[in-house]
Protein backbone atom coordinates (compact mmCIF):
# COMPACT_ATOMS: atom_id res chain seq x y z
CA UNK A 1 0.00 0.00 0.00
CA UNK A 2 1.46 3.48 -1.29
CA UNK A 3 1.51 5.92 2.02
CA UNK A 4 0.55 9.26 1.54
CA UNK A 5 1.37 12.34 2.89
CA UNK A 6 0.05 16.16 3.61
CA UNK A 7 2.62 18.76 3.64
CA UNK A 8 1.73 22.19 4.57
CA UNK A 9 4.31 25.15 3.39
CA UNK A 10 4.92 22.43 -0.52
CA UNK A 11 5.98 25.95 -2.13
CA UNK A 12 8.99 26.51 0.55
CA UNK A 13 12.36 25.60 0.37
CA UNK A 14 11.79 22.67 2.49
CA UNK A 15 8.21 21.34 1.03
CA UNK A 16 10.08 21.36 -2.05
CA UNK A 17 13.39 18.90 -0.81
CA UNK A 18 10.67 17.06 0.86
CA UNK A 19 8.33 16.65 -2.00
CA UNK A 20 11.74 15.05 -3.86
CA UNK A 21 12.48 12.85 -1.30
CA UNK A 22 8.68 11.36 -0.36
CA UNK A 23 8.43 10.86 -4.64
CA UNK A 24 11.24 8.30 -4.63
CA UNK A 25 10.40 6.62 -1.95
CA UNK A 26 6.98 6.05 -3.49
CA UNK A 27 4.89 8.27 -1.82
CA UNK A 28 1.76 10.02 -3.09
CA UNK A 29 2.42 13.64 -2.28
CA UNK A 30 -0.54 16.14 -1.23
CA UNK A 31 0.85 19.75 -1.17
CA UNK A 32 -1.13 22.76 0.09
CA UNK A 33 -0.95 26.04 -1.30
CA UNK A 34 -1.62 29.60 -1.48
CA UNK A 35 -3.74 31.63 -3.39
CA UNK A 36 -1.30 34.43 -4.97
CA UNK A 37 -1.72 36.74 -7.63
CA UNK A 38 1.66 35.77 -9.27
CA UNK A 39 2.53 31.66 -9.60
CA UNK A 40 4.14 30.31 -6.59
CA UNK A 41 5.30 26.93 -7.02
CA UNK A 42 8.50 27.48 -9.05
CA UNK A 43 10.06 25.46 -6.70
CA UNK A 44 8.29 22.54 -7.48
CA UNK A 45 7.37 22.99 -10.83
CA UNK A 46 10.09 20.43 -12.01
CA UNK A 47 7.45 17.50 -10.03
CA UNK A 48 4.47 18.60 -11.78
CA UNK A 49 2.34 15.61 -12.88
CA UNK A 50 -0.49 16.01 -15.32
CA UNK A 51 -3.41 15.54 -12.81
CA UNK A 52 -4.81 13.49 -15.93
CA UNK A 53 -2.39 10.60 -15.32
CA UNK A 54 -4.42 7.71 -13.70
CA UNK A 55 -1.10 7.55 -11.52
CA UNK A 56 -0.37 10.97 -10.25
CA UNK A 57 1.35 10.83 -7.75
CA UNK A 58 1.92 14.67 -6.56
CA UNK A 59 -1.55 16.68 -5.56
CA UNK A 60 -1.68 20.33 -5.01
CA UNK A 61 -5.15 21.65 -2.85
CA UNK A 62 -5.49 25.59 -2.39
CA UNK A 63 -5.73 26.53 1.16
CA UNK A 64 -3.86 28.57 4.49
CA UNK A 65 -2.89 27.42 7.91
CA UNK A 66 -5.34 30.63 9.05
CA UNK A 67 -8.93 28.79 7.80
CA UNK A 68 -9.57 25.69 9.63
CA UNK A 69 -12.69 24.39 8.04
CA UNK A 70 -10.31 24.30 4.92
CA UNK A 71 -7.79 22.03 6.48
CA UNK A 72 -10.49 20.27 8.14
CA UNK A 73 -11.74 19.48 4.33
CA UNK A 74 -8.26 18.75 2.62
CA UNK A 75 -7.75 16.36 5.91
CA UNK A 76 -10.55 14.47 5.25
CA UNK A 77 -10.17 14.23 1.86
CA UNK A 78 -6.85 13.25 1.70
CA UNK A 79 -6.64 11.15 4.77
CA UNK A 80 -2.88 11.51 4.99
CA UNK A 81 -0.50 8.67 6.86
CA UNK A 82 1.62 11.56 7.40
CA UNK A 83 1.23 15.58 7.58
CA UNK A 84 4.52 17.77 7.85
CA UNK A 85 3.86 21.20 8.79
CA UNK A 86 5.95 23.02 7.07
CA UNK A 87 3.53 26.13 6.76
CA UNK A 88 4.74 29.14 8.28
CA UNK A 89 5.49 33.12 8.32
CA UNK A 90 9.32 32.46 8.24
CA UNK A 91 11.31 35.40 7.94
CA UNK A 92 11.99 36.20 12.06
CA UNK A 93 12.46 39.90 11.13
CA UNK A 94 9.30 40.07 9.46
CA UNK A 95 7.53 38.27 12.39
CA UNK A 96 8.23 41.93 14.32
CA UNK A 97 5.85 43.84 11.68
CA UNK A 98 3.48 41.36 11.14
CA UNK A 99 3.37 39.86 14.84
CA UNK A 100 -0.37 38.97 14.91
CA UNK A 101 -0.51 37.25 11.90
CA UNK A 102 2.75 34.91 12.38
CA UNK A 103 1.03 33.98 15.68
CA UNK A 104 -2.11 33.01 13.75
CA UNK A 105 -0.38 31.03 10.94
CA UNK A 106 2.64 29.85 13.19
CA UNK A 107 1.22 29.04 16.47
CA UNK A 108 -2.20 28.51 15.90
CA UNK A 109 -2.23 26.90 12.76
CA UNK A 110 -0.60 23.96 14.14
CA UNK A 111 -3.22 23.91 16.40
CA UNK A 112 -5.94 23.65 13.97
CA UNK A 113 -4.24 21.17 12.08
CA UNK A 114 -3.99 18.93 15.54
CA UNK A 115 -7.67 19.62 15.80
CA UNK A 116 -8.23 18.78 12.44
CA UNK A 117 -6.99 14.87 13.09
CA UNK A 118 -9.07 15.03 16.47
CA UNK A 119 -12.19 16.01 14.85
CA UNK A 120 -11.77 13.58 11.79
CA UNK A 121 -10.49 10.51 14.70
CA UNK A 122 -7.66 10.26 12.89
CA UNK A 123 -5.59 9.80 15.80
CA UNK A 124 -4.07 6.76 15.68
CA UNK A 125 -3.67 6.77 11.49
CA UNK A 126 -2.26 10.24 11.04
CA UNK A 127 0.94 10.72 12.16
CA UNK A 128 2.57 14.61 12.32
CA UNK A 129 6.13 16.61 12.22
CA UNK A 130 5.41 20.10 13.47
CA UNK A 131 8.48 22.43 11.95
CA UNK A 132 9.94 23.59 15.40
CA UNK A 133 12.99 25.79 15.17
CA UNK A 134 16.44 26.83 16.87
CA UNK A 135 14.65 30.20 17.62
CA UNK A 136 13.17 28.85 20.64
CA UNK A 137 16.60 29.04 22.65
CA UNK A 138 17.02 32.45 21.44
CA UNK A 139 18.81 34.19 24.71
CA UNK A 140 21.46 31.66 25.13
CA UNK A 141 20.81 29.87 28.07
CA UNK A 142 23.67 27.03 27.29
CA UNK A 143 25.84 25.74 23.94
CA UNK A 144 25.60 23.43 22.47
CA UNK A 145 21.95 23.51 22.44
CA UNK A 146 20.23 20.11 22.50
CA UNK A 147 16.71 18.58 23.63
CA UNK A 148 17.28 19.17 26.88
CA UNK A 149 17.88 22.80 26.67
CA UNK A 150 15.44 25.51 27.89
CA UNK A 151 13.96 27.61 25.71
CA UNK A 152 13.95 31.74 25.45
CA UNK A 153 12.24 32.87 22.32
CA UNK A 154 13.14 36.19 21.17
CA UNK A 155 10.99 37.37 18.22
CA UNK A 156 7.56 37.08 17.71
CA UNK A 157 7.95 33.94 15.36
CA UNK A 158 9.88 32.50 17.91
CA UNK A 159 7.53 32.47 20.22
CA UNK A 160 4.66 31.70 17.79
CA UNK A 161 6.62 28.59 17.20
CA UNK A 162 7.29 27.91 20.91
CA UNK A 163 3.35 27.45 20.88
CA UNK A 164 3.20 24.88 18.19
CA UNK A 165 6.13 23.35 20.00
CA UNK A 166 4.33 22.56 23.21
CA UNK A 167 0.92 22.32 21.42
CA UNK A 168 2.22 19.12 19.41
CA UNK A 169 3.94 17.45 23.14
CA UNK A 170 0.61 18.28 24.68
CA UNK A 171 -2.19 16.71 21.78
CA UNK A 172 0.87 13.75 21.65
CA UNK A 173 0.76 13.36 25.51
CA UNK A 174 -3.02 13.62 25.79
CA UNK A 175 -4.30 12.28 22.52
CA UNK A 176 -1.52 9.74 21.90
CA UNK A 177 -1.45 10.86 18.44
CA UNK A 178 2.00 10.59 17.18
CA UNK A 179 3.54 14.13 16.65
CA UNK A 180 6.56 14.96 17.10
CA UNK A 181 8.91 18.21 16.82
CA UNK A 182 11.92 18.66 14.61
CA UNK A 183 13.79 21.70 15.88
CA UNK A 184 16.01 22.49 12.70
CA UNK A 185 18.87 24.97 13.10
CA UNK A 186 19.31 26.86 10.39
CA UNK A 187 19.22 24.88 6.92
CA UNK A 188 20.28 27.07 3.46
CA UNK A 189 20.27 25.63 -0.34
CA UNK A 190 20.28 27.58 -3.50
CA UNK A 191 16.42 27.31 -3.06
CA UNK A 192 16.45 29.65 0.36
CA UNK A 193 14.30 32.58 0.07
CA UNK A 194 16.33 35.40 -0.89
CA UNK A 195 16.12 37.51 1.97
CA UNK A 196 17.72 34.98 4.47
CA UNK A 197 20.94 36.08 5.10
CA UNK A 198 23.36 33.57 3.54
CA UNK A 199 21.18 33.35 -0.07
CA UNK A 200 21.50 37.20 0.09
CA UNK A 201 24.83 36.85 0.54
CA UNK A 202 25.27 34.58 -2.38
CA UNK A 203 22.92 36.56 -4.68
CA UNK A 204 24.90 39.57 -3.93
CA UNK A 205 28.19 37.34 -4.00
CA UNK A 206 27.11 36.75 -8.00
CA UNK A 207 25.88 40.12 -8.70
CA UNK A 208 28.79 42.01 -7.40
CA UNK A 209 31.39 39.73 -9.05
CA UNK A 210 29.16 40.35 -12.83
CA UNK A 211 29.14 43.94 -11.71
CA UNK A 212 25.09 43.86 -11.68
CA UNK A 213 25.00 45.45 -8.02
CA UNK A 214 27.26 47.84 -6.60
CA UNK A 215 27.65 46.92 -2.45
CA UNK A 216 25.91 44.47 -0.05
CA UNK A 217 24.19 45.65 3.07
CA UNK A 218 24.23 43.85 5.89
CA UNK A 219 23.02 43.73 9.55
CA UNK A 220 24.62 42.07 12.12
CA UNK A 221 27.81 40.48 10.76
CA UNK A 222 28.74 38.72 14.47
CA UNK A 223 25.61 36.28 14.48
CA UNK A 224 26.48 32.86 14.96
CA UNK A 225 24.44 29.94 13.28
CA UNK A 226 24.89 26.68 12.67
CA UNK A 227 24.12 26.03 9.13
CA UNK A 228 23.30 22.94 7.26
CA UNK A 229 21.84 21.70 4.07
CA UNK A 230 18.47 22.04 3.37
CA UNK A 231 18.27 18.47 1.49
CA UNK A 232 19.85 16.65 4.50
CA UNK A 233 17.52 17.99 7.17
CA UNK A 234 13.95 16.57 4.87
CA UNK A 235 15.91 13.26 5.25
CA UNK A 236 16.02 13.96 9.27
CA UNK A 237 12.17 14.80 8.81
CA UNK A 238 10.97 11.43 7.43
CA UNK A 239 13.38 9.41 9.96
CA UNK A 240 11.33 11.60 12.74
CA UNK A 241 8.14 10.00 11.47
CA UNK A 242 9.22 6.37 11.32
CA UNK A 243 9.95 5.43 14.36
CA UNK A 244 8.43 3.09 17.23
CA UNK A 245 7.53 5.77 19.37
CA UNK A 246 7.44 9.86 18.96
CA UNK A 247 9.50 12.06 19.84
CA UNK A 248 11.34 15.33 19.61
CA UNK A 249 14.97 15.66 17.79
CA UNK A 250 17.37 18.46 17.31
CA UNK A 251 19.02 18.51 14.05
CA UNK A 252 21.60 20.27 13.49
CA UNK A 253 25.61 19.94 12.24
CA UNK A 254 27.02 21.14 15.24
CA UNK A 255 29.44 23.87 13.68
CA UNK A 256 28.74 27.59 14.00
CA UNK A 257 29.96 30.27 11.56
CA UNK A 258 29.60 33.76 11.97
CA UNK A 259 27.31 36.09 8.65
CA UNK A 260 30.96 37.78 8.07
CA UNK A 261 32.71 34.59 7.90
CA UNK A 262 29.94 33.06 5.73
CA UNK A 263 30.45 36.44 3.02
CA UNK A 264 34.28 35.64 3.09
CA UNK A 265 33.23 32.24 2.07
CA UNK A 266 31.10 33.38 -0.65
CA UNK A 267 32.86 35.89 -2.59
CA UNK A 268 36.31 33.34 -1.90
CA UNK A 269 33.93 30.98 -4.14
CA UNK A 270 34.32 33.67 -7.32
CA UNK A 271 37.77 33.97 -6.66
CA UNK A 272 37.77 37.51 -4.93
CA UNK A 273 39.09 38.15 -1.05
CA UNK A 274 37.38 40.21 1.33
CA UNK A 275 39.02 41.96 4.10
CA UNK A 276 36.62 43.64 7.08
CA UNK A 277 37.69 46.84 8.91
CA UNK A 278 36.28 48.79 11.11
CA UNK A 279 33.63 48.06 14.17
CA UNK A 280 29.76 47.98 14.59
CA UNK A 281 27.73 49.68 12.54
CA UNK A 282 30.59 51.18 10.64
CA UNK A 283 32.32 47.99 9.94
CA UNK A 284 33.33 47.61 6.06
CA UNK A 285 33.85 44.61 3.64
CA UNK A 286 36.86 45.62 1.18
CA UNK A 287 38.24 43.55 -2.38
CA UNK A 288 42.02 42.53 -1.13
CA UNK A 289 42.32 40.32 -4.73
CA UNK A 290 40.95 38.97 -7.16
CA UNK A 291 41.94 35.76 -8.64
CA UNK A 292 39.33 35.02 -11.48
CA UNK A 293 40.06 36.45 -15.08
CA UNK A 294 36.05 36.19 -15.61
CA UNK A 295 35.70 39.31 -12.97
CA UNK A 296 36.69 42.91 -13.07
CA UNK A 297 36.58 43.89 -9.94
CA UNK A 298 38.37 46.97 -8.89
CA UNK A 299 41.27 46.19 -5.78
CA UNK A 300 40.47 47.75 -2.45
CA UNK A 301 36.55 48.45 -3.69
CA UNK A 302 33.77 48.78 -0.11
CA UNK A 303 31.80 45.67 -1.31
CA UNK A 304 29.71 45.24 2.40
CA UNK A 305 28.49 47.82 4.79
CA UNK A 306 26.24 47.49 7.46
CA UNK A 307 22.73 49.05 7.19
CA UNK A 308 20.99 49.33 10.51
CA UNK A 309 17.72 48.49 9.11
CA UNK A 310 18.62 45.20 8.79
CA UNK A 311 19.45 44.87 12.70
CA UNK A 312 16.75 43.43 15.19
CA UNK A 313 15.02 44.64 18.21
CA UNK A 314 15.96 41.69 20.13
CA UNK A 315 18.69 39.59 18.34
CA UNK A 316 19.32 36.03 19.09
CA UNK A 317 23.34 35.82 19.01
CA UNK A 318 24.61 32.35 19.10
CA UNK A 319 23.02 28.93 17.74
CA UNK A 320 25.19 25.97 17.82
CA UNK A 321 23.10 22.54 18.12
CA UNK A 322 23.93 19.27 19.83
CA UNK A 323 22.51 16.50 17.10
CA UNK A 324 23.74 13.30 19.34
CA UNK A 325 20.29 12.28 19.56
CA UNK A 326 19.32 12.40 15.85
CA UNK A 327 22.68 10.61 15.05
CA UNK A 328 22.09 7.68 17.19
CA UNK A 329 18.38 7.55 17.42
CA UNK A 330 17.84 7.87 13.98
CA UNK A 331 21.31 7.40 12.63
CA UNK A 332 20.84 10.69 10.76
CA UNK A 333 24.18 11.75 8.91
CA UNK A 334 24.69 15.03 7.30
CA UNK A 335 25.90 14.68 3.86
CA UNK A 336 27.18 18.64 3.29
CA UNK A 337 29.36 20.69 5.26
CA UNK A 338 29.71 23.99 4.77
CA UNK A 339 32.14 24.45 2.63
CA UNK A 340 30.18 22.10 0.20
CA UNK A 341 26.76 24.39 1.27
CA UNK A 342 28.22 27.61 0.05
CA UNK A 343 29.66 26.08 -2.85
CA UNK A 344 26.76 25.29 -4.49
CA UNK A 345 24.51 28.22 -3.37
CA UNK A 346 27.09 30.52 -4.67
CA UNK A 347 27.52 28.37 -8.46
CA UNK A 348 23.76 28.41 -8.63
CA UNK A 349 23.14 32.05 -8.02
CA UNK A 350 26.50 33.06 -10.51
CA UNK A 351 23.99 30.78 -13.44
CA UNK A 352 21.53 32.87 -12.58
CA UNK A 353 22.91 36.02 -12.70
CA UNK A 354 24.69 34.84 -15.71
CA UNK A 355 20.98 34.65 -17.64
CA UNK A 356 20.35 37.85 -15.78
CA UNK A 357 23.25 39.54 -16.87
CA UNK A 358 22.44 38.70 -20.86
CA UNK A 359 19.03 40.09 -20.59
CA UNK A 360 20.38 43.17 -18.91
CA UNK A 361 23.23 43.40 -21.63
CA UNK A 362 20.47 42.80 -24.43
CA UNK A 363 18.56 46.22 -22.94
CA UNK A 364 15.70 43.88 -20.58
CA UNK A 365 15.21 45.10 -16.93
CA UNK A 366 16.32 43.02 -14.33
CA UNK A 367 13.45 42.09 -12.06
CA UNK A 368 12.98 41.51 -7.83
CA UNK A 369 14.81 44.99 -6.70
CA UNK A 370 12.98 44.91 -3.40
CA UNK A 371 14.62 42.94 -0.37
P1 LIG B 1 9.86 29.02 3.51
O1 LIG B 1 9.63 30.40 3.97
O2 LIG B 1 10.76 28.76 2.34
O3 LIG B 1 8.45 28.34 3.17
C1 LIG B 1 7.33 28.57 3.96
C2 LIG B 1 6.13 27.91 3.33
O4 LIG B 1 4.96 28.18 4.13
C3 LIG B 1 5.80 28.44 1.92
O5 LIG B 1 5.31 27.37 1.14
C4 LIG B 1 4.69 29.44 2.20
O6 LIG B 1 3.85 29.66 1.09
C5 LIG B 1 3.95 28.69 3.28
N1 LIG B 1 3.06 29.54 4.08
C6 LIG B 1 3.30 30.74 4.63
N2 LIG B 1 2.24 31.20 5.29
C7 LIG B 1 1.28 30.27 5.16
C8 LIG B 1 -0.07 30.16 5.58
N3 LIG B 1 -0.65 31.11 6.29
N4 LIG B 1 -0.76 29.04 5.25
C9 LIG B 1 -0.19 28.06 4.52
N5 LIG B 1 1.07 28.11 4.08
C10 LIG B 1 1.79 29.19 4.39
O7 LIG B 1 10.37 28.20 4.79
P2 LIG B 1 11.36 26.93 4.85
O8 LIG B 1 11.01 25.97 3.81
O9 LIG B 1 12.74 27.42 5.01
O10 LIG B 1 10.96 26.34 6.29
C11 LIG B 1 9.92 25.37 6.43
C12 LIG B 1 9.42 25.38 7.87
O11 LIG B 1 10.50 25.08 8.75
C13 LIG B 1 8.87 26.72 8.34
O12 LIG B 1 7.82 26.42 9.23
C14 LIG B 1 10.02 27.35 9.09
O13 LIG B 1 9.54 28.23 10.07
C15 LIG B 1 10.66 26.12 9.71
N6 LIG B 1 12.08 26.19 9.96
C16 LIG B 1 12.95 26.54 8.95
C17 LIG B 1 14.31 26.51 9.16
C18 LIG B 1 15.28 26.89 8.09
O14 LIG B 1 16.45 27.15 8.44
N7 LIG B 1 14.90 26.90 6.84
C19 LIG B 1 14.87 26.09 10.48
C20 LIG B 1 13.88 25.69 11.43
C21 LIG B 1 12.53 25.74 11.17
P3 LIG B 1 4.24 30.72 -0.08
O15 LIG B 1 5.25 30.02 -0.96
O16 LIG B 1 2.94 30.99 -0.72
O17 LIG B 1 4.84 31.92 0.62
P1 LIG C 1 17.28 33.36 11.05
O1 LIG C 1 17.82 33.51 9.56
O2 LIG C 1 16.78 34.64 11.60
O3 LIG C 1 18.34 32.63 11.82
O4 LIG C 1 15.99 32.43 10.83
P2 LIG C 1 18.34 34.77 8.75
O5 LIG C 1 19.12 34.20 7.62
O6 LIG C 1 17.25 35.71 8.45
O7 LIG C 1 19.34 35.49 9.79
C1 LIG C 1 20.48 34.83 10.30
C2 LIG C 1 21.33 35.85 11.06
O8 LIG C 1 21.91 36.76 10.13
C3 LIG C 1 21.78 38.07 10.63
N1 LIG C 1 21.80 39.03 9.52
C4 LIG C 1 20.87 39.15 8.56
N2 LIG C 1 19.75 38.46 8.32
C5 LIG C 1 19.01 38.81 7.24
N3 LIG C 1 17.91 38.10 6.95
N4 LIG C 1 19.35 39.84 6.42
C6 LIG C 1 20.48 40.58 6.63
O9 LIG C 1 20.77 41.50 5.89
C7 LIG C 1 21.28 40.21 7.75
N5 LIG C 1 22.45 40.68 8.24
C8 LIG C 1 22.76 39.96 9.30
C9 LIG C 1 20.45 38.05 11.38
O10 LIG C 1 20.38 39.17 12.27
C10 LIG C 1 20.55 36.70 12.07
O11 LIG C 1 21.27 36.80 13.25
C11 LIG C 1 16.03 31.32 9.95
C12 LIG C 1 14.62 31.13 9.38
O12 LIG C 1 14.66 30.15 8.37
C13 LIG C 1 13.67 30.68 10.48
O13 LIG C 1 12.41 30.33 9.89
C14 LIG C 1 14.26 29.45 11.17
O14 LIG C 1 13.40 29.04 12.22
C15 LIG C 1 15.64 29.76 11.70
O15 LIG C 1 16.47 30.17 10.61
C16 LIG C 1 16.29 28.56 12.35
Amino acid sequence: MKKIALITGITGQDGAYLTELLLSKGYEVHGIKRRSSLFNTDRIDHLYQDPHDDDQRLILHYGDLSDSTNLIRIIQQVQPDEIYNLGAMSHVKVSFDTPEYTANADGIGTLRLLEAIRILGLEKKTKIYQASTSELYGLVQAVPQSETTPFYPRSPYAVAKMYAYWITVNYREAYGIYACNGILFNHESPLRGETFVTRKITRATAKIAMGLQDKLFLGNLDAQRDWGHAKDYVEAMYLILQQETPEDYVIATGVTTRVREFVRLAFAEVGIAIEFKGEGAAEKGYVVSCSNPDFQIEIGKEVVSVDEKYFRPTEVDLLIGDPTKSKTKLGWQPKYDLQHLVREMVAADVDLFRREKLLKDSGYSIRNQFE
